[in-house]
């Protein structure tokens, strides 16, 4: 059974039966057999961009244009492919068990469509389907938008294909403010350097101080962007095991493995259902 020792599997299992109070930091990696591609690694290149490069304010400042168009694809192929079977047994487990949370990175709606209770779900990052105004502190709009696009652009076209030529979109064609009149719209994620949103960081922190953490699951993600990857070593504090799945031995937690961490090495779609089961 690849990726799935059976005496792992069992004094896992046996654990989680045991568990009340479990963490799941979810990345990139949970998506990626919807066929969204990752940030770092391979598929981590948007046409010749590192995706990663794309998500700061500094990139939306020098090119709004093409930080615009990377982001309306990344919201039309969201759209488009489906949630997998790990989504729906994460938000199965949500259900089940009260004292679960799901701390994600993800922005691409794929667990609120497999029905993952809201009040289960940390959206660390923030989501692709809303977008604000530019002018946080004055103007402040921001709103649910599934539609929105950068303007000429052709849905049909698949432009992280390099070889597909980026239409030129103008700033003053890209999508404005529709209160203020003034200011661009941004999508409502939180790129490098920004803050978490505050609502989020509570839910968190009040979580951690209301009693122990009995497991974290460290799932698709290389646990390398911080405050994120830094709830592994708190639930730790707070005597949790580590269950790392991931397709990569390499990507372990910060301060590496300790004793009595499980690593189930493979596709998470596959992986995580056989665990939650
Ligand atoms: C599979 C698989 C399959 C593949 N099955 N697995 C402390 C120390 C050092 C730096 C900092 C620090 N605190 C803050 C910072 C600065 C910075 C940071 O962390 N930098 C580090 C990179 C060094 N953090 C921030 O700026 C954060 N803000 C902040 O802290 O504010 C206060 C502050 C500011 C400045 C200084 C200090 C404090 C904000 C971070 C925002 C991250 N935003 C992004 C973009 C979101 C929008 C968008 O989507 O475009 O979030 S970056 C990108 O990385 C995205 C992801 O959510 C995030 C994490 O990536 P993830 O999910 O782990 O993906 P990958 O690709 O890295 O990994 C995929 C994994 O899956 C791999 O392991 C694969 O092997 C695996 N995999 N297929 C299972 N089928």
């Amino acid at each position: 059974d690849a990726g799935i020792d059976a005496e792992d599997l069992a004094s896992f299992h046996e654990h989680l039966n045991k568990s009340t109070r479990v963490l799941a930091l979810l990345g990139a990696g949970l998506s990626a057999s919807s066929g969204l591609p990752t940030f770092r690694g391979a598929g981590g290149l948007w046409r010749t961009h590192d995706s990663v490069s794309l998500a700061t304010p500094e990139a939306f400042n020098t090119d709004s244009s093409l930080v615009w168009q990377f982001y309306s694809y990344r919201r039309h192929m969201a759209l488009q492919v489906q949630p997998n079977p790990a989504h729906y047994a994460l938000a199965k487990l949500a259900r089940k068990m009260p004292g679960f949370q799901a701390l994600s990175q993800n922005v691409d709606g794929l667990s609120q469509r497999a029905d993952h209770p809201p009040g289960q779900l940390q959206l660390l990052h923030g989501t692709l389907f809303e977008v604000r105004c530019m002018d946080r502190g004055r103007c402040g709009h921001s709103e649910t938008n599934f539609v929105l696009q950068a303007k000429q652009q052709s849905k049909d076209l698949d432009i992280s294909d390099v070889k597909v030529p980026l239409a030129s979109v103008k700033t003053h064609d890209l999508p404005v403010c529709p209160k203020c009149k003034q200011y661009l719209l941004r999508p409502g994620v939180v790129w490098f350097g920004e803050s978490l949103p505050e609502q989020v960081l509570d839910n968190v922190d009040k979580f951690m101080d209301a009693g122990g953490v009995d497991m974290i699951m460290v799932i698709g993600t290389s646990a390398k962007v911080y405050p994120a990857a830094g709830y592994i070593e708190d639930a730790r504090a707070k005597g949790a095991r580590v269950c790392v799945v991931n397709m990569d031995e390499n990507d372990r937690p910060a301060g590496g493995w300790k004793k009595g961490d499980w690593f189930f090495k493979g596709d998470a779609a596959t992986l995580v259902p056989r665990l939650l089961e």
